[in-house]
């Protein structure tokens, strides 16, 4: 199978709790490949234009909100089947519904600072990596 690559972000709850490192460290023994990486304070317009989809959501003002509140990491990963994989590794949005050992079980608090994002298909990936990263970031 041919190599993919997804986005993730590490949110604002995770780096705050000083969750880095244990995030990035599950990343990797996951097998994935950090293609490009760097810590990135979102404005609120950027969150506003990555959740445009959400904007009629109840929960999207508290959403642009938490994103923009503290540094966040945005990361670029790669390996085989990398969209489907990242998501599991994650686990379910509502970390209440997450399984063992996945991100959000360990450390979301709740549903909105849930530690991490992923994106959820290939045309997804295709708009949120060049949204955070130049093509010169990803050579
Ligand atoms: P996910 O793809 O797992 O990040 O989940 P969604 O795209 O459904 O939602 C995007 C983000 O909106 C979630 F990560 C957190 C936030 N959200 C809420 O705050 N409340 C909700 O009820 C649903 C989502």
């Amino acid at each position: 199978m041919a190599l993919e690559r997804t986005f993730g972000i590490i949110k604002p709850d995770a780096v705050k709790n000083g969750n880095t490192g244990a995030i990035l460290a599950m990343i990797e023994e996951s097998g994935f490949r950090t293609v490009a990486l760097k810590t990135h304070r979102i404005a609120k317009h950027e969150a506003e234009a990555f959740y445009a989809i959400h904007k009629e959501r109840p929960f999207f003002s508290g959403l642009v909100t938490f994103m923009t509140e503290g540094p966040v990491v945005v990361m670029v990963l790669e390996r085989e089947n990398a969209i489907a994989k990242w998501r599991e590794v994650m686990g379910a949005t509502n970390p209440a519904n997450a399984a063992d050992g996945t991100i959000r079980k360990r450390f979301a608090e709740n549903i909105e600072r849930n530690s991490v994002h992923g994106s959820d298909a290939p045309e997804t990936a295709a708009v949120e990596i060049p949204f955070f990263f130049s093509t010169a970031e990803l050579l």
